[in-house]
């Protein structure tokens, strides 16, 4: 077992491989497997280029042993920051055949967000785009290489697109490497146990953890949750959020749709143009939404003129859909609702396919693998009643049992037999549904987007006029929940002003979803009973405003 992560103990890894769960596979090898049933099959599309999945891996196998020639080896962690591009499968692959590391950045991090991260994961290199959504990721890069070079660190850095004159390498210069340098890239002895890939935590203290997975644990996520949305080879997948999103990825997303013999198809961006022309244009089966666009989308159905005719399948999940939006989006797409609760650390929720409307209107669904193994308590660890809400615990074969080199916070976030706090409040009702009713943790989710409120008030306080922080969530009828933050003032040095502070924020380099786009000036901190900030009666000042 590796120092970084503790894994499953002996007797429950013992125990999932002999269910078959796990399936001593690796991503290289599936990948084989899978391009071998229909080659000729398109597997990716994006708004350039369609691969088959025999270009799949022989383009992946051609970046795989240009990454090698760079010195990318076994158990190398490497950053991949990219928007939906097919870029993101090969280079994802090639990491795979190498038996490297892919650590999925969000496209919209930044500075602060991608110097953790590459310190964390002591990042051995960085992929990123040139200009995506008018921001350049090669200075972001210029910025990671410094930094890195201060802890003593080469960062290599890969650019799909122009590398214009930076000391960075383009993505045709890796995939050009000839045929012998081809073989001696790929086929490392990497096992089914080893880590596959690190994913980020929404993070509820201070900055985010990353979540290992393996590849046992993660290929089956992918082809369970393809068998769960009823995934065979005729299904075409359209991913509207960041891939890099375990919703998007794996639940069932590209993993499961590959893993099923599907086609997966990237849109560069969300807005309904975009996703509705792709519709049509591919004949999309399935598709996966977080709310607010499930809801911009159904009123969007409803003024007319958009073919959904197609589709089979609508996945809603990441934040709690409201049921009476719930009840809009089958309708509206002549197609199934199928509510996902998800976790980037594991645990998958879905309804079924066939459940009655009341339970997929109003639940988010049963847990996915008759491994998974869930509890519902109350404060003091009890388990309640069915029907009562409580926090979920859960462990099982594809839910981690520890952060990536995070031992302390393992302590807490762990109970001791080995099950993860999910930090949400749920009600579970005699059928095995989960409804999301709330969460314990300290954690605002902006319409799917997590933001760790300790994060972003540890940079307000690096202003010169902010005394004391507190970030939290207020209602929004969109979103769910908005970013608001309450700031009191250093003695003396006068109010801050908000649009001060986003800019200082921006600065800093935070991902703009983080920013508040709320401010409250208070002279005193209302305080509970435990000397705590009360962010409740402050989310209640906020929103009387
Ligand atoms: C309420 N809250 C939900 C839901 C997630 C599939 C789907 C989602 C994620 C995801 C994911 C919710 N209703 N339907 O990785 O593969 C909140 C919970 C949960 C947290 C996890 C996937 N679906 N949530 O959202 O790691 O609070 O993963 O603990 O980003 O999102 O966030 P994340």
């Amino acid at each position: 077992m590796s120092k970084d992560w503790p894994g499953w103990p002996t007797e429950d890894a013992e125990r999932y491989q002999q269910a078959g769960w796990w399936a001593g596979e690796t991503f290289s090898a599936a990948l084989h497997r899978w391009a071998a049933r229909r080659p000729d099959h398109v597997a990716v599309v994006d708004h350039r280029r369609r691969l088959t999945y025999a270009d799949l891996v022989s383009e992946s196998e051609a970046v795989a042993a240009g990454l090698a020639a760079h010195g990318v080896g076994p158990g190398d962690r490497v950053i991949l920051q990219l928007p939906n591009v097919a870029e993101f499968l090969t280079l994802w692959f090639a990491l795979q055949h190498l038996g490297a590391v892919p650590v999925h950045a969000m496209p919209a991090h930044r500075t602060a967000e991608l110097e953790h991260l590459a310190d964390l994961a002591d990042a051995r290199a960085y992929v990123t785009t040139d200009v995506h959504q008018g921001f350049d990721h090669r200075e972001l890069a210029d910025h990671l290489v410094a930094a890195r070079a201060q802890a003593g660190r080469a960062l290599l850095v890969v650019v799909v697109g122009e590398v214009g004159d930076r000391a960075a390498t383009g993505y045709d210069q890796l995939r050009t490497a000839d045929g012998a340098d081809r073989a001696s890239g790929v086929r490392t002895e990497t096992s089914s146990r080893d880590l596959a890939l690190l994913l980020l935590s929404g993070g509820t203290t201070g900055l985010p953890k990353l979540i290992p997975r393996t590849h046992d644990d993660y290929l089956y996520n992918a082809r369970l949750s393809a068998e769960r949305c009823g995934m065979t080879p005729d299904t075409v997948f359209l991913a509207a959020l960041p891939v890099a999103f375990n919703f998007s990825w794996c639940c069932p997303g590209a993993l499961g749709t590959l893993s099923a013999g599907g086609t997966v198809v990237l849109a560069r961006d969300p807005s309904p143009d975009t996703v509705f022309d792709l519709i049509v244009a591919e004949r999309v089966t399935s598709l996966t939404l977080n709310p607010p666009l499930a809801g911009l989308f159904v009123e969007e159905i409803g003024f007319g003129g958009r073919d959904t005719s197609s589709v089979e399948v609508v996945n809603v999940g990441s934040a709690r859909l409201p049921d009476d939006v719930a009840v809009t989006v089958g309708p509206a797409f002549g197609a199934t609702l199928q509510q996902v609760y998800g976790m980037a650390e594991g645990l998958i929720c879905y309804t079924h396919l066939d459940d009655p409307e009341g339970l997929v209107t109003t639940t988010q669904g049963v847990p996915m693998s008759p491994g998974d193994e869930v509890r519902v308590v109350d404060g003091e660890g009890r388990d309640v009643a069915a029907g009562e809400p409580g926090e979920l615990l859960t462990r099982g074969p594809y839910t981690l049992r520890g952060y990536w080199r995070a031992d302390e916070h393992n302590a807490v976030a762990f109970t001791p037999d080995g099950y993860y706090r999910t930090g949400d409040l749920v009600r579970r009702l005699e059928t095995g549904h989960l409804i999301v009713v709330g969460r314990v943790k300290d954690q605002i989710n902006r319409g799917g987007e997590k933001i760790a409120p300790a994060e972003v008030e540890g940079h307000l306080v690096t202003h010169p006029q902010v005394d004391v922080a507190a970030v939290f969530g207020v209602p929004d009828p969109l979103y769910g929940e908005r970013v608001a933050a309450a700031v009191r003032p250093v003695p003396g040095q006068g109010e801050p002003d908000p649009a001060t502070l986003v800019a200082h924020l921006r600065e800093r380099g935070l991902a703009a979803y983080k920013v508040p786009e709320r401010f409250a000036v208070v002279d005193d901190m209302p305080l509970t009973a435990v000397a705590k900030i009360d962010k409740a009666a402050l989310r209640e000042r906020v929103t009387r405003q």
